[in-house]
């Protein structure tokens, strides 16, 4: 049973709560566990922590788009990703999965996936018509610099709201245009993808512009290392600035967050929500 209606987009779009988004990754790596088999039964049981915790979605990837990191082949990103979702299906919980591929998105959607969430925007070839004819398929289109091989470089903007945003309205122009609507999409500046600091800082400090494209906004800040550069926090120290982050991207707009911390970022956004149904004056 799908928590949310068919129409969630529209759902989420006039409901006040923001949502959280949990992540799970199932990025096996040869050196620290046993392989994909392992990974697989943990990505499983971390799921199930998640939604214990209270998210509302979760986000599955199996292809890692942390800075530098290296492709994964169609074939072996399915045998990710796939398994983790159906073993999740009988929870209800609306599941996303975080990918560029075209035949992972739409071995996904036959999985029972609710979301596509892209990094890439549906640019890939394939991408828009892999979803176009799935109305019930919801999609994250993101902004991103440069690949993520290469993208943290020498990223440059002239004007990085205007410009992400400028992104953002053509591939919803192009997703329309292939018969994905409006109330099936959802943008995300892409915090920390081909961006610097200050490029990363502007945007969530005007996040509030993007509503204009006239969809919800989701925000991704969690743990990123534009919080490090901050605050000197090791990626595995940078819960209390990916709460901060979180909350603040609501505050700012966002009606999605995509998080690691569940339980923390819940707790936060309870007091926004509190504070924000006490009084009808507060500045969102
Ligand atoms: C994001 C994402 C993000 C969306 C990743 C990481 C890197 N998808 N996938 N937004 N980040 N929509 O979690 O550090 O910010 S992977």
């Amino acid at each position: 049973m799908p928590l949310f209606p068919h129409d969630f987009i529209d759902f989420i779009a006039s409901s006040n709560q923001p949502l959280i988004m949990g992540i799970i990754n199932v990025t096996p790596d040869s050196f620290s566990d046993g392989g994909l088999f392992l990974s697989t039964r943990k990505a499983i049981a971390h799921a199930k922590n998640l939604i214990d915790e209270g998210a509302d979605i979760l986000d599955i990837g199996g292809e890692s788009t942390r800075p530098g990191s290296q492709y994964v082949n169609t074939d072996e990103e399915l045998m990710r990703v796939i398994p983790v979702l159906e073993a999740l299906a009988d929870t209800g919980i609306p599941i996303s999965i975080d990918t560029s591929k075209p035949e992972v998105m739409k071995h996904a959607i036959e999985a029972g996936a609710f979301m596509i969430n892209d990094v890439n925007a549906l640019c890939n070839p394939g991408a828009l018509e892999a979803i176009a004819p799935h109305r019930h398929v919801q999609v994250c289109l993101m902004h991103m610099q440069g690949t993520p091989q290469r993208m943290q470089t020498n990223p440059q903007y002239k004007d990085v709201v205007s410009e992400v945003k400028y992104f953002l309205q053509q591939r919803i122009q192009a997703a329309n245009a292939a018969g994905i609507a409006l109330n099936r999409l959802v943008v995300d500046p892409g915090f920390g993808f081909g961006k610097t600091l200050q490029h990363n800082l502007s945007l969530l400090n005007q996040l509030n512009e993007f509503t204009t494209l006239g969809t919800p906004i989701l925000a991704g800040l969690s743990r990123k290392s534009m919080l490090g550069a901050i605050t000197g926090n090791n990626i595995d120290q940078r819960l209390h600035e990916s709460v901060a982050a979180a909350l603040l991207a609501v505050i700012k707009g966002a009606k999605i967050v995509r998080v690691h911390d569940v339980k923390a970022s819940k707790a936060a956004l309870a007091i926004y929500n509190a504070l924000r149904d006490c009084d009808s004056q507060f500045d969102q």
